[in-house]
């Protein structure tokens, strides 16, 4: 595949936000820490404080996090409360940022983060916002709206900033634009065969937390610039969506599996993929509302009834004219690996094959995993 200049770019950031984030810091800039895509970066940004997401992909640190939290609960959890613990690197194994945090905003979402946060809160600021955990019926937009509000106050107090009509309107745009380039590049992976691969495109999904905005969509206008003139020439290789649990910073095994065993991904329906960006905000409504309505709406496993989710994936099959599903679920994550069994049925209706792995941060199952995507392409081809 095509190496890249922008993702060579994007891939040493790392030292330069790294910097940057000290230096506001030294302002007075406050830096808030995410986990989740259901916290409006917007409201973080219209208080003027900066933002990082602390979500680890990274095995080292799940030992760290074992000697505090049970064994059987998910890697990302894992590994993200021990590079926290890790405090910050200490040039150990985590990385710097997560020692960089004024505040981490967490949401309730699945069991084991809600309850990571209850812990997390003796090393770090950590407030939460109380999601309603069925986004459709009617109370739930007011109630989210209503939370929505309080951590605005939250920012407020944190910055001692306050967030104007007019900010939150400015944030929303910026946002939007992120989004549609994200959709520009997506558009670009519906050729066939796509002219940039699964691997690279996660790398950019998992930095698009940790970059400033201006430095993301400085990067992403540069990489759909390369793409753009990329002529690949036709080949055929099975067309890939992978759906299910987010693939944070540090993780891209499923990925480089399935692409090393002749696999192309075109697209991911999960937290590191189409849910991040596909929908806007409307511009033309009051900012906090359309925020609410906006978010509401992301289709987690952790909300119940989460149809919307079926209604997405076979949205994008069509779409992007898949011809198989990789179904990715972090071991112990008890939502994503129930809803399993609706998408499965669904794909079949649809007559659509799907594989589904159930997987770690380690690699003591990559032969094993290797052997499935092998057989799974095989099938495809
Ligand atoms: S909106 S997917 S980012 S919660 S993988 S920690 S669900 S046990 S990360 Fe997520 Fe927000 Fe939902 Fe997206 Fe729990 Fe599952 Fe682990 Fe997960």
């Amino acid at each position: 595949m095509q190496r890249f200049n922008s993702l060579e770019y994007i891939k040493n950031s790392y030292n330069a936000r790294i910097s940057q984030i000290a230096e506001e810091r030294k302002t007075g800039k406050k830096i808030v820490g995410t986990f989740c895509l259901f916290v409006p970066d917007e409201i973080i940004f219209a208080a003027g404080a900066d933002r990082i997401i602390l979500c680890g992909g990274k095995n080292e640190t799940v030992s760290i996090a074992e000697q505090y939290l049970p064994r059987n609960i998910c890697p990302l959890v894992k590994s993200s409360f021990g590079s926290i613990v890790n405090n910050g690197c200490s040039g150990v194994k985590s990385c710097s940022h997560f020692g960089m945090v004024d505040m981490v905003v967490a949401e309730n979402t699945c069991d084991s983060k809600k309850k990571m946060y209850e812990l997390l809160g003796d090393y770090v600021p950590t407030y939460v916002i109380d999601l309603p955990q069925r986004p459709d019926s009617p109370e739930a937009l007011k109630y989210f709206l209503g939370e929505l509000y309080k951590f605005k106050g939250a920012m407020e107090q944190l910055t001692g900033n306050k967030v104007t009509i007019e900010q939150l309107k400015k944030e929303i745009e910026s946002s939007n634009e992120t989004r549609k380039l994200f959709h520009k590049l997506y558009g670009l992976r519906k050729m066939d065969p796509p002219p940039i691969s699964g691997v690279d495109v996660l790398k950019v999904l998992q930095k698009q937390y940790f970059l400033s905005t201006e430095e993301l969509k400085k990067s992403l206008r540069m990489l759909i610039c390369e793409v753009e003139q990329v002529e690949v020439e036709w080949a055929h290789k099975p067309r890939i969506m992978i759906s299910g649990c987010p693939m944070a910073g540090g993780n891209t095994k499923i990925p480089e599996i399935i692409e090393s065993k002749g696999g192309v991904i075109v697209a991911e329906e999960s937290c590191t993929g189409t849910r991040s960006f596909w929908d806007l905000v409307d511009e033309d409504k009051d900012p906090m509302l359309a925020l609410a309505e906006r978010y509401i709406k992301i289709p987690c496993s952790c909300m119940s009834p989460n149809n919307r989710r079926i209604d997405n994936i076979l949205e994008l099959a069509r779409e992007f004219k898949v011809d198989g599903v990789v179904y990715y679920t972090l071991q112990f994550c008890h939502g994503y690996n129930i809803e399993r069994y609706k998408v499965q049925q669904a794909l079949k209706k649809a007559g659509i094959p799907m594989l589904a792995i159930e997987t770690d941060y380690g690699d003591s199952d990559l032969e094993q995993i290797g052997l499935r995507v092998d057989a799974f392409m095989e099938m495809l081809s």
